[in-house]
């Protein structure tokens, strides 16, 4: 493909790519292999991305690592033996840091650097990124990669910069290893990082109170060390697999459920449950059955059967009773544990409820709750992400006539598959709002964006042009889809990260696509053999849409 290099056209670079994790690096590789001058941006000190920034004990991936890998080549897929059905966080960076040494990847990355703004120029097609070193870098395409978990929700407490003590938040976490031997320790927060920190952090730790607003689901992971036979049998089928994943709506590889809840006894059902219980994981209870996101009823069977497990394994009832959760099971991500709710069995540890002894302030010594000092050593805040948009929201993007993102989005995000917003030509977003994206296994989805993607500057480039801009209209038509499919499902009655709901202020828009990766898929193919719908493709001023030479 034709570098822009060679044309008449004022950019650094052909493609300027915002992050380094999984969805940058793989973007980068694609784009070499059209022969395009591309470089990563991004704010860390080395690739990684979200696995780069939460270090936090006990942090591994919800997915199982054979599937939450890259699939484009197939010595990486031979030549990586994963250890642990689900991954550590070190084993995972590890993984991404090899890709990018395999690869030859990190030439082309400037760490170090946080993007602040992105201005679009419709009169030489170019977009102009500016970071906080000073560093400007024009390029005509610009593709984000930005993550949907990456801006960590601020601990913004009354009287917490007079604390005497330590504090982390788990999606920051220290780079050295922290040592909580001896300390009394306050964790914040009971969604998926807590629930995975909090058992590692009550064995190290002297006392470990943990302040809960919500409790949640939990699945255990049932994790294991992955036998030199397991790996193999699954590799040597890994086309097939992933396939399999391809088509699934979660991006996993299990079958998908075939029966309604009610279609089946109740000991029938109780034994489904059992049965997925027992081999754990994310969809443990919801590849049971096919109503399980859609039904109120088959849901609260399901909750059940959880409230019923947590009893059984939490001794203090009174304990269990603050641990059982009432919202619809799924409508919040459904955590991922390993000795979660045993934990609570320990002598060091503690549940505090704060629905009934709120946090009034940090003061030097801990946390004044209604009622209550607590007396700490240390803090952990694992309170969660400005997820899905976050992180575009921190760039100033401004689109055709200086349109800003942040007014187009003010009532929620708008986009086209997820994938561009109208007014912003040439700007991609890897697994962006109105995708499946958190719905689905990330590496799934991150996979076929970066393929569309590149498929789609491969198209603009034999067909002689150089700008794309999803339309208005069918926009509009897809945020009305995406909604549509959202409102047949209990989702949007949580009060979830899903939705903007742990934000104050945040527009509450339900925003990933509920219909899975396989139905996806297929509406991103059926808009590329329609000839990219509800794509503008070239300069809408000029004749033949061109702009280059
Ligand atoms: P989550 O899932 O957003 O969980 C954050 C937790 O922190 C949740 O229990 C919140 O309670 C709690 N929280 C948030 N703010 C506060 C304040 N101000 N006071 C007390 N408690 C608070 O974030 P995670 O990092 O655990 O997980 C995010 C995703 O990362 C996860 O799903 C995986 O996909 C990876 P709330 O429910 O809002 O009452």
């Amino acid at each position: 493909m034709r570098s822009h290099a060679d044309s008449n056209t004022p950019s650094d670079v052909d493609v300027v790519i915002v992050g380094a994790g999984f969805a940058g690096l793989y973007m980068l590789h694609r784009m070499r292999g059209l022969g395009l001058r591309a470089r990563i941006l991004e704010r860390a000190g080395d690739v990684g991305g979200t696995w780069y920034w939460n270090r936090y004990p006990g942090a591994r991936c919800d997915i199982e690592s054979i599937d939450y890998s890259y699939s484009f080549d197939e010595q990486l897929t031979h030549e990586w033996r994963w250890t642990e059905r689900y991954a550590a966080q070190p084993e995972i960076l590890s993984y991404i840091g090899h890709a990018a040494d395999r690869f030859d990847l990190r030439r082309d990355i400037t760490f170090g650097t946080t993007v602040t703004s992105a201005h679009w120029d419709d009169e030489t097609t170019a977009w102009t990124l500016t970071c906080d070193t000073g560093a400007a870098l024009r390029a005509t395409y610009c593709v984000m990669a930005t993550g949907c978990l990456s801006v960590a929700k601020q601990p913004d407490m009354p009287g917490l910069s007079d604390f005497t003590g330590r504090w982390f938040h788990t999606g920051r976490w220290p780079h050295e290893p922290v040592d909580f031997s001896g300390q009394r320790v306050a964790v914040v927060g009971t969604g998926s990082s807590g629930i995975q920190a909090i058992p590692r952090i009550a064995e190290a730790a002297d006392f470990v109170h943990v302040l809960q607003r919500t409790p949640n689901y939990s699945m255990p992971a049932q994790n294991r060390p992955l036998t030199p036979d397991e790996f193999d049998t699954a590799i040597s089928d890994f086309a097939v697999r992933r396939r399999i994943c391809q088509e699934s709506d979660a991006g996993v590889p299990h079958p998908p459920p075939t029966q309604s809840t009610f279609e089946v006894t109740p000991e029938a059902r109780e034994h489904r449950y059992e049965e997925g219980w027992q081999r754990g994981g994310i969809n443990a209870l919801s590849a049971a059955f096919t109503d399980f996101f859609t039904d109120e009823e088959a849901n609260r069977v399901a909750q059940d059967f959880v409230r019923r497990k947590i009893h059984e394994i939490v001794s203090d009832t009174r304990t269990a009773d603050l641990l059982c959760p009432h919202h619809h099971i799924g409508t919040k991500r459904t955590c991922v544990d390993t000795g979660y709710f045993a934990t609570y069995n320990r002598d060091n540890v503690e549940l505090i409820d704060l629905r009934t002894q709120p946090i009034e302030r940090v003061t030097p010594r801990g946390l004044q709750l209604a009622g209550r000092h607590v007396d700490v050593n240390a803090i952990v805040f694992a309170i969660g992400f400005d997820a899905i948009t976050g992180a575009l929201a921190d760039i100033d993007i401004r689109g055709v006539d200086g349109v800003e993102l942040h007014d187009v989005w003010a009532h929620g995000p708008r986009t086209l598959l997820g994938l561009q917003t109208a007014g912003f030509p040439n700007l991609f977003m890897v697994t962006g709002p109105g995708s499946p994206s958190v719905l689905s296994n990330m590496l799934i989805s991150i996979e076929q964006h970066v393929d569309w993607i590149t498929d789609c500057l491969e198209h603009l480039n034999a067909s002689g042009v150089d700008r794309i801009e999803a339309t208005e209209d069918a926009q509009d038509q897809w945020m009305d889809h995406v909604a549509a499919l959202a409102a047949d499902t209990l989702y949007p009655q949580a009060t979830s990260w899903y939705l903007g709901a742990n934000i104050p202020g945040k527009p509450r828009t339900f925003m990933p696509y509920v219909a899975g990766c396989g139905q996806y898929r297929r509406e991103c193919e059926q808009v590329v053999a329609d000839g990219y719908a509800g794509f503008r493709l070239g300069h809408p001023s000029r004749v033949g849409g061109g702009n280059r030479p």
